[in-house]
């Protein structure tokens, strides 16, 4: 009992203490990071960085964060008016962290959560006219509401599709000002960077730290760079760091690659700065030449690791940034003949393959003379089925209409059950090609579309 007393006691001293040092907070600006008052940290992603919900969330993890919860009204005006100065009209509803998700218990049962896994409540929040309806969709975005009776909220929130590409808005806690911001959130001082020891949880504070032969390559313009070269020494980790922007996928080349064979290894590791939380997709040692690698994503990292004795001659290496050649939506027109189309793989020497992490879309509608009473056939390949190895995290998705705002009409995918037709209701259907997180996809994206309604399936 008397432990009890003392740790209330405590408790209660700690926060007035806390409030009245009043340490100032910062964001990590230089990345993007924008402070709001409060206790957190804000990034917004527009523009060419608009995803679908499960992506965004894939970003947002990414960097340490989450998708934004908002909770309260101060939170709700400042970081909707924020937006508002960032992002064009247009880009405006952004996804916050606060989705309709299944519950374990119970199949069919969904439940409002927040990204930070706390229950939300559709009695609660800041919900738009006619919200929240649930017909709508699943993921919640917010958007402005233009109406003056509702001057005191002027952002409110409505369910939509989660399939639709919006601007989202991360967030993570804030730092004390003058801190070394770590690369996943967290900080440290200032006098912990470059010490030798991993201070931050993902090891940042040690990531740009020339003299111990740890290197950082922050390329956000799409240039190509050459890797900092490095002393082939015995009993040393050197590691080289590249982030390029969000929506590409970075990539290095090792060339001339000579270590002692088994003992001197080159690890390359993607998706992330942390080799603890990163994939690896190649290791090597020996006399192996000329290697490429990419990333899944914008990120990736290469660790060479040394033994007691011999040295050799090591490699040097090139970095860059894929990004992918055309544009990510493509429009055809049917007709009564039936054409093929493959949506073009991007190349790099001997990379190919879809990007990772990507949303690649087909609007196919048909001509316009015959628009009335018009529908759409679509055929996978069935002589091409063999390419059509879709892998974990790819997926195909039909719609009805010209967005993912419109109904399903099927989905493709390793563990779907896959089918070979798809006909529109109408005279416009879209077509959703998402890659996961795989390298070097299989997939080849190639249908037969047709306007009209006879079955095309064999
Ligand atoms: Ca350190
Ligand atoms: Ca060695």
């Amino acid at each position: 009992m008397g432990g009890i007393g003392k740790l209330v006691t405590l408790l209660l001293l700690a926060s007035p203490i806390a409030l009245t040092v009043g340490q100032l907070l910062d964001c990590d600006t230089s990345n993007g990071w924008f402070y709001l008052g409060g206790s957190k940290c804000y990034k917004v992603f527009a523009g060419n960085n608009r995803r679908a919900y499960a992506r965004a969330k894939d970003i947002c993890v990414s960097y340490g964060s989450r998708l934004a919860t908002i909770k309260d009204q101060f939170e709700s005006d400042s970081l909707g008016s924020k937006v508002s100065q960032l992002v064009p009209e247009s880009e405006r509803p952004f996804y916050i962290g606060l989705k309709r998700e299944l519950r374990d218990t119970c199949v069919a049962c969904k439940e409002l959560r927040w990204s930070d896994g706390s229950a939300a409540s559709e009695l609660q929040g800041f919900w738009g006219d006619n919200q929240p309806n649930e017909d709508l969709g699943d993921c919640v975005h917010v958007y402005k509401n233009e109406e003056t009776y509702v001057y005191d909220r002027p952002y409110t929130f409505s369910y939509g599709n989660c399939d639709v590409q919006r601007s989202f808005v991360c967030e993570r806690m804030a730092a004390p000002t003058g801190s070394f911001h770590c690369f996943q959130g967290g900080y440290v001082r200032q006098n912990q960077v470059c010490d030798g020891n991993s201070d931050c949880n993902d090891a940042s504070d040690e990531l740009n730290c020339p003299s111990r032969c740890h290197f950082y390559h922050k390329e956000l313009t799409g240039a190509n760079g050459t890797l900092a070269s490095f002393v082939y020494r015995n009993a040393q980790t050197c590691t080289w760091a590249i982030e390029t922007a969000v929506g590409t996928n970075a990539f290095v080349e090792l060339r001339d690659f000579t270590s002692e064979e088994s003992a001197d290894i080159a690890t390359i590791y993607v998706g992330s700065l942390d080799p603890t939380r990163a994939t690896v997709v190649g290791q090597l040692s020996g006399t192996v030449g000329t290697r490429q690698f990419r990333s899944f994503n914008n990120l990736m990292i290469i660790v060479f690791s040394t033994d007691s004795e011999i040295t050799l001659s090591g490699f040097s290496g090139i970095y860059g940034s894929l990004s992918s050649s055309s544009g990510l939506v493509e429009y055809l027109t049917a007709d009564q003949t039936q054409r093929t189309f493959t949506v073009s793989k991007f190349t790099i020497a001997t990379i190919t393959g879809f990007m990772g992490q990507r949303d690649y879309v087909l609007v196919i509608k048909t001509q316009e003379q015959y628009q009335l009473g018009q529908v759409i056939t679509v055929e996978v390949d069935a002589s091409k089925v063999d390419a059509f190895q879709l892998n974990d995290g790819d997926y195909i998705m039909f719609f009805d209409g010209d967005s993912a705002a419109d109904k399903v009409l099927g989905k493709l995918c390793n563990t779907c059950d896959n089918y070979f037709t798809v006909q529109s209701t109408k005279n416009t259907m879209s077509i959703l090609l998402r890659t996961g997180r795989d390298i070097a996809s299989n997939s080849n994206f190639r249908i037969k579309y047709q306007q009209g309604k006879e079955s095309l399936l064999v």
